[in-house]
């Protein structure tokens, strides 16, 4: 895939698909690239290369809809042949509705509900993918995923998933800019002035659809900060220390310890506790549960400085949650530093898990929340009414100072920099599981997404060698941030 990928990215660059000198945009600034990947109509066997490569892409990764659409123009060709290769019903989008007729923006055959794929040639704002969205989700159609060609890493990516629709693409500008450089088409000076000349023209777009989004942050500086930066800014004495942990042990991993056996949680922290900074729990799948394996676990926890998460996922009334905070077997306010809430039920949540100390040994000025604001599974039911509501909870109001961070896929979901972003599904194989997961690379979730802490689970507990596997996500996540704050400076 990788060798068809290099070779296809060559093709494009020899029928002048791709151009590099200076270009004037149609926003007045000049850009040092230029796409333009009309002309491929006129060379049919590097369209149906493309449609191929777009069409295995979509198979290897299982991006399932019901229908295919195509952003008008460049992209319906390519759109049609992916539908034609796979048996894929196409819906057409108009650019305008017809003012006669039926004036229907969508043509094809669909009902409410049904699934779309988005296929697009460029990517740079995302805004021409967004408008397809907007005008199939008025038709109650939803769109999970956008295929495009060419990402110019300008933002897209960022700016898509706010609208719960995830971009894939088959060419990074970094992936094509290092083929071509690699194959000697164009010089590292190109190479350096294009990639300057990105970082410095990241466009946060805040195109909105259905006005859902009018209080969503479009200003993501805290992913520019540091986190010994941020650990000032913080309300939360938890995230204070995270941040300060993160910081002096130069880690952002959270180990996802998702095992059913005590022994194997207790083996597997001991052997991986240098490289984390978090280890994430689900009680209740332990087969042996007992109090000397918190006890144990604790000591642990202290050994290799790490915090512990109980993913319990709290979702009731403030009564219920208070209960199985702090009372039941595993008495979580009694051990655990952090753990995560749903907001489904609104503010109460926060007053449920504070009530939980009722009768705890525990101080809660030791202890957090993270909140969740998006999932990282394909079909779930989040949007970004939900989001903007999460985002306003967990930044005003007296409780504050017990949210500790927010779980969600993308840099947008809010801006208070003392908040920490926890960002799952992570794995060096962006791919999915059967189940609904889906999997992003370390550097996508802390480049792209805003991610301050990658969490990953099965990409280092199936692993050969768990400490291995551990030391790697360790390295490349630590790597992406400093990147980040270093790049956005
Ligand atoms: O790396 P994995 O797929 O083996 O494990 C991911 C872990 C699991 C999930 O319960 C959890 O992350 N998770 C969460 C969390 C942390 O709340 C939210 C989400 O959207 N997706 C997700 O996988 O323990």
């Amino acid at each position: 895939m990788c060798d068809e990928r290099k070779s296809l990215a060559l093709k494009l660059y020899e029928i002048n698909a791709f151009k590099f000198g200076d270009f004037k945009m149609k926003t007045g600034i000049n850009s040092p690239v230029y796409f333009d990947l009309r002309v491929i109509v006129s060379y049919p066997h590097v369209m149906k290369n493309v449609a191929d490569l777009i069409a295995s892409h979509i198979k290897e990764h299982q991006l399932t809809a019901k229908h295919i659409c195509g952003v008008p123009y460049t992209a319906l060709p390519l759109a049609t042949l992916v539908s034609v290769h796979q048996g894929t019903p196409m819906l057409l989008r108009r650019k305008e509705a017809k003012d006669y007729g039926t004036k229907k923006l969508i043509e094809g055959l669909f009902s409410a509900g049904d699934t779309c794929l988005i296929v697009e040639d460029v990517v740079t704002s995302g805004s021409s993918v967004l408008e397809t969205v907007r005008d199939l989700e008025k038709e109650g159609i939803i769109v999970e995923y956008a295929v495009v060609v060419v990402d110019r890493e300008q933002g897209a990516v960022a700016n898509i998933i706010k609208h719960n629709v995830r971009i894939h693409s088959l060419f990074t500008l970094s992936f094509l800019l290092k083929t071509l450089n690699e194959a000697g088409k164009i010089k590292s000076d190109t190479v350096d002035a294009v990639a300057k000349y990105i970082a410095a023209s990241q466009i946060s777009s805040d195109v909105s659809l259905q006005n859902l989004q009018q209080n969503v942050p479009t200003d993501f500086s805290r992913t520019k900060l540091s986190f010994e930066k941020r650990a000032t800014l913080t309300k939360s004495d938890v995230a204070k220390k995270l941040f300060n942990l993160m910081s002096s042990k130069k880690t952002n991993l959270c180990l996802a310890a998702d095992l059913t056996k005590a022994e194997e949680i207790l083996n597997i922290a001991d052997i991986c506790g240098p490289y984390i900074c978090v280890l994430k729990t689900h009680v209740d799948i332990i087969d042996d549960f007992n109090d000397a394996f918190i006890k144990n676990l604790r000591l642990l926890a202290e050994k290799h400085n790490f915090l512990l998460m109980e993913d319990r996922k709290f979702a009731d009334i403030g009564n219920t949650v208070s209960l199985q905070y702090g009372k039941g077997i595993y008495k979580i306010a009694d051990w655990a530093d952090l753990v995560t809430a749903h907001t489904l039920t609104g503010r109460s949540i926060l007053q449920g898990l504070k009530a939980g100390f009722k009768d705890s040994t525990a101080d809660v000025q030791k202890r957090g929340v993270f909140l969740l604001a998006e999932l990282s599974n394909s079909g779930n039911l989040i949007d970004a009414k939900y989001l903007e509501a999460v985002n306003k909870i967990a930044t005003e109001g007296a409780d504050i100072d017990f949210i500790a961070g927010i779980v969600c896929q993308s840099a947008k979901c809010f801006n208070f920099p003392g908040l920490v972003q926890l960002t799952p599904g992570v794995k060096i194989d962006d791919s999915a599981d059967q189940l609904g997961q889906q999997y992003q690379t370390p550097e996508n979730v802390v480049k792209e997404r805003g991610a301050d802490i990658g969490v990953v689970g099965r990409g280092i507990i199936q692993a050969k060698t768990a400490q291995k596997a551990a030391a790697l996500y360790r390295d490349r996540l630590w790597a992406a941030y400093t990147d980040r704050i270093a790049l956005e400076k």
